[in-house]
């Protein structure tokens, strides 16, 4: 009855109060989560209670002694493998696990968190996708949580408020980011194919992955650059064109990396798979014989086939209709790259000072750069020095020299990549078709945090601030939104904000990058001022810490990162010497000549270049200028209707079936999930339409009421069971309830069915 249901211990509290909603969960013996020492959460029932102390019979029969702080509600069966977080009563850790380890057994990678779509990796081939799919989710016959339900989403928002939409997918990295843009892609390339461009665009996945991924100790298809993929539509929902926008590719990975980790997948497609041919006319050898591949004791990817990934490749840039020769110029600069790799230097007196090794290294690569040896020679052994009107040659060191060398192979390929991208945006013929939509798909490199961490990995975190500011913002957007469409009262709610930790990077003239600019400009300056100058002024700002030997840390919206400022000047810097461009300039090879014109000429937009020492030292250093592309980036975004996508890494070791709650936990947590679960708490997470309500809970009803009208039936229930009002809100087609009210309810109407069953024996029992 009500009154039996009122005296539970449940109190329909602002907030379920904790105390209560345990008390009347032990009193019912009902289901718990224990957290037991060593093994973690396990499921469990309540036998017996005493103070504070349970004792808690185990799925493996035994009985254990807890207490009752390391118990919490777990979630009643009725919602087991619910699509969507935000439908379980219990949010707490162990619950969020449970339902997204159910689903991942069944191979249902994807389960909605309120309004953002999670994707854990099966990392094995599920039956998911494939144009049948597709078209089910095109005719809207399934609402399932998928990508293709994100992309139709995207789409028909597109069509419908004719809005530009995007595409926002995060997680760390292997957890599937790159996988799922590509999905996304194919559901939109059938949704809106017919006329063949659609074939160009995905086909421009093996190139970049070609150019920008590589093979990393946590991803053997790591991406290495962040990019946005814009899709554009006629007014009709045609592909009319596409473009892409790539950024901060990781150009210090081809010429160095860790142990066990490859360059570019590029180069060890080109060895394995060039036709013998083009291998004599460009005396490229097999990968093994180059310095800057074989450093690393890593040449191949488990089950990857370079030579068959090379075909691929060819084909991919016969459909994008790169023409022959481009690509016959472009193997030859990476073969140059190779060779510049192999170049050695050998000193000549007792000042360290180098001359170059006249070997094959360095004449293969004069060929292939179109200058000669000498020249080459020289350009990695001498500095040039403006003087006033006075030029001064100086001789380098060995390490300077060898500094040189990477420097401008890093070049050449850091402007290979720019100018393939370029060469796909030219033919993907964006922007001709002007009066439809576009809908763009962001895949960037996740927060990361490792031992060690440096000027790379403070840029990528810094971005996934900006991400995490963006997903904030839209998430109250869109929520908010659904309470005002059904006409539900609501006021505005706070979020967290991470503002104090984007000051820290943004603020000028005293924030990380503005500093650090500065700093970057003083020729005197070493890694040591620089972290003494960064704690002198950011030591007010709460999310930063200075530490001992140049370290400082940053207190992240995912965590605390250490960073180490050893050789983060010199990154910031990013220099390119004089000599190196003036090389570049004269070389007859098409490709970088055009290379050097780019580089000359394109800082000047934001400032002029500066030579200082011989050195291409620009007024807006690395780190300003990956602000400014990350601002554009922004306002493109901020343009858009966002869709967020969350990828999760279930394990370490990039295995199928194997999910670790630890690391899973942790993820949730850095991108948001609690967050946004939180704030749906703060919400009414529950919605359930009048109908289905009434459905489901009529039959509890204790008088007769005179409306048979769904929203009376749902109102009497929830009077009858003494819901206080501030726990729901009645909208125009749904109820929405405050966290836990479901489950409350769950209850009442699980003992009554027991009730009835109990009644009906005994009444033929009785009759008997
Ligand atoms: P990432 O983009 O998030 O990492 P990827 O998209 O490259 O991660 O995914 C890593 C690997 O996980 C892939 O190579 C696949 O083997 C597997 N995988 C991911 N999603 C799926 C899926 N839906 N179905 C089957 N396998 C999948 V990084 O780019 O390192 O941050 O920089
Ligand atoms: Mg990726």
């Amino acid at each position: 009855s009500s009154a039996a249901f009122a005296d539970s211990a449940i109190k329909f509290g602002e907030n379920l109060k904790m105390g209560d909603t345990m008390n009347f969960i032990l009193k019912k013996k009902l289901r718990m989560w224990c957290q037991v020492p060593d093994v973690g959460w396990q499921l469990g029932n309540v036998q017996s209670l005493f103070g504070q102390h349970a004792k808690i019979l185990l799925a493996d029969g035994k009985v254990h002694a807890m207490c009752v702080e390391s118990l919490l509600p777990a979630n009643p069966d009725i919602l087991n493998g619910v699509d969507d977080l935000i439908k379980l009563s219990y949010l707490n850790e162990p619950s969020v696990l449970h339902a997204l380890k159910c689903r991942h057994a069944d191979d249902m990678i994807y389960t909605k968190a309120g309004p953002i779509l999670v994707a854990v990796n099966p990392f094995k081939t599920v039956e998911l996708y494939g144009n049948g799919l597709v078209e089910a989710y095109k005719h809207k016959n399934t609402d399932a949580p998928h990508v293709y339900a994100v992309a139709e989403s995207a789409f028909s928002g597109m069509m419908k408020d004719e809005i530009n939409q995007s595409i926002i997918i995060s997680g760390e990295s292997g957890a599937g980011k790159t996988e799922t843009a590509k999905i996304a892609m194919q559901y939109l390339a059938v949704q809106g194919g017919g006329n063949g461009i659609e074939d160009k665009v995905l086909h421009t996945n093996p190139i970049l992955e070609a150019f920008g991924n590589a093979k990393t100790l946590k991803n053997h298809n790591s991406s290495r650059f962040s990019k946005l993929i814009e899709i554009h539509f006629s007014s009709t929902g045609r592909i009319s064109g596409a473009k892409i926008q790539a950024f901060l590719l990781e150009k210090s990975r081809v010429v160095h990396r860790a142990k066990g980790e490859r360059s570019y997948h590029i180069f060890y497609q080109l060895c394995a798979g060039a036709p013998p041919p083009f291998k004599d006319k460009f005396n490229l050898k097999a990968a093994n014989e180059y310095t800057y591949l074989n450093q690393s004791d890593c040449l191949s990817v488990s089950d990857v086939d370079d030579a068959q990934r090379f075909h691929t490749l060819m084909e991919a840039l016969n459909t994008v209709q790169i023409r022959k020769e481009d690509i016959e110029n472009a193997f030859a600069m990476l073969t140059a790259v190779l060779w510049l790799g192999n170049v050695k230097f050998q000193v000549v007196n007792s000042e360290n000072h180098v001359q170059v090794i006249p070997d094959e290294g360095v004449e293969s690569a004069a060929k292939l750069m179109g200058c000669t040896v000498h020249e080459l020679m020289l350009a990695l052994s001498t500095r040039t020095i403006q003087a006033g009107n006075d030029s001064i040659v100086s001789k380098l060191t060995l390490q300077q020299a060898m500094d040189t060398r990477d420097a401008l192979a890093k070049t050449i390929y850091a402007s290979l990549f720019d100018w393939i991208v370029e060469q796909i945006n030219v033919s993907l013929e964006a922007g001709k078709c002007q009066n439809g939509g576009c809908i763009s798909i962001l895949d960037i490199y996740g927060f990361e945090s490792f031992q060690n961490n440096s000027f790379e990995q403070l840029c990528i975190n810094y971005a996934n601030e900006r991400l995490q500011q963006h997903f904030n913002r839209h998430l109250f957007k869109l929520e908010q939104e659904e309470y005002r469409q059904d006409g539900i009262d609501w006021s505005n709610i706070d979020f967290i904000d991470n503002m104090e930790c984007l000051n820290l990077f943004e603020k000028q003239p005293l924030g990380l990058f503005s500093l650090l600019n500065e700093e970057s400009n003083f020729p005197k300056a070493t890694d040591l001022t620089l972290a003494a100058k960064l704690q002198q002024h950011l030591s007010s700002n709460t999310c930063f810490k200075g530490e001992i030997n140049g370290a400082f840390r940053v207190r992240h919206y995912a965590g605390e990162v250490l960073y180490n400022t050893l050789g983060f000047l010199e990154k910031n810097r990013d220099p390119l010497y004089l000599d190196s461009v003036e090389l570049l300039k004269s070389c007859s090879c098409q490709l970088l000549h055009l290379f050097a014109s780019h580089i000359l000429n394109q800082p000047q937009k934001l400032s002029g270049p500066q030579w200082l020492n011989g050195a291409y030292s620009q007024k807006h250093s690395l780190g300003l200028k990956f602000k400014v592309q990350l601002f554009r980036l922004m306002q493109h975004l901020e343009n858009t209707t966002p869709h967020f996508i969350t990828c999760i890494k279930p394990n370490n070791e990039q295995l199928p079936g194997m999910f670790e709650n630890a690391s899973v936990l942790e993820q949730l947590k850095c991108y948001g999930i609690p967050e946004v679960v939180r704030m749906s708490r703060s919400g009414y997470p529950t919605r359930i339409t009048h109908q289905q309500f009434a459905e489901r809970f009529g039959f509890l009803l204790l008088d007769v009421i005179d409306f048979q009208d769904p929203l009376s039936v749902a109102i009497a229930i929830l009077q009858q069971f003494n819901v206080a009002p501030e726990m729901y809100q009645v909208g125009y087609t749904k109820l929405f309830f405050r966290t836990g009210q479901i489950a409350a309810l769950e209850i009442a109407r699980k003992n009554s069915i027991e009730r009835i069953v109990w009644v009906q024996k005994h009444y033929r029992y009785l009759k008997a």
